[in-house]
């Protein structure tokens, strides 16, 4: 039967440093080097055996899928990435701090941006520093000025049906290291989670989330490697 395992990257410096990220291109922090090789350890203890890893076009979720990979000693798996795994678009909040931005605008309010379903953060000005439309990896992609869950979805979606399932429903075991609100998405999608309740998912760092599936891809069974990082997961079937 098919195998999901769903991997955000380590820790980054903006996670560090608590700044809205999205589709910048920040790095990953010793610490979140290392919660990527403990994730591919987890992987390679729990018996599990990739047989290919999709990505995104960002360095924090590449290097985690092949530090994970390197110390799952599983490295020789395909790769393929793709922006459509990229993490949401942050939009004008892009950079800024969030603790800041909560002072300035009310917890509730940031917590509608980060999290509700179809509420955007407000648009990315075009020109400034966080302007991706001259980044040669987008040439051809309509980039985005700001994304909510559900505009993140409508892009992950259709790379998931025609990419991603096939490898599954094929029987393959499946690595994707990718970002918080970008696997949120997938997690909605795969659990069915209603609107309303996609707002208390949240996707730790660095630990492996493996998702059994049944032939057409529904989950039967989910789990976090590392139990002392886990977060709550959406109910199975
Ligand atoms: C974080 C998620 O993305 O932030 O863009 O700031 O997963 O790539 O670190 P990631 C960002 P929140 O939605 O949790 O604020």
């Amino acid at each position: 039967m098919p195998t999901l395992v769903l991997l955000r990257h380590g820790q980054s410096q903006w996670n560090l440093e608590n700044r809205f990220t999205g589709w910048v291109d920040v790095d990953l922090t010793a610490e979140g080097e290392a919660q990527a090789r403990k994730g591919g350890e987890l992987i390679a203890a729990a018996g599990i055996e990739i047989d290919r890893l999709f990505t995104s076009v960002q360095t924090r979720a590449i290097r985690t899928g092949n530090l994970a990979l390197d110390a799952a000693k599983q490295s020789f798996v395909p790769v393929t990435k793709d922006w459509r795994l990229n993490e949401r678009h942050y939009g004008g909040l892009t950079g800024l701090n969030k603790a800041e931005t909560a002072e300035k605008h009310g917890v509730e309010q940031v917590t509608i941006w980060r999290r509700s379903y179809d509420i955007p953060p407000p648009e990315l000005a075009p020109g400034g520093e966080y302007d991706f439309s001259k980044d040669r990896r987008y040439k051809g992609a309509s980039l985005p000025s700001t994304e909510s869950l559900a505009t993140t979805l409508v892009r992950v979606l259709p790379y998931w049906e025609s990419d991603i399932a096939p490898h599954l429903k094929a029987g393959e075991t499946v690595l994707i290291a990718a970002h918080g609100n970008s696997l949120r998405a997938i997690v909605k999608h795969l659990f069915n989670v209603p609107d309303d309740q996609i707002v208390g998912v949240e996707i730790p760092t660095g630990n492996p989330l493996v998702i059994d599936l049944d032939a057409a891809l529904k989950p039967t069974g989910a789990r976090y490697l590392d139990d002392s990082r886990a977060e709550a997961l959406p109910k199975v079937g």
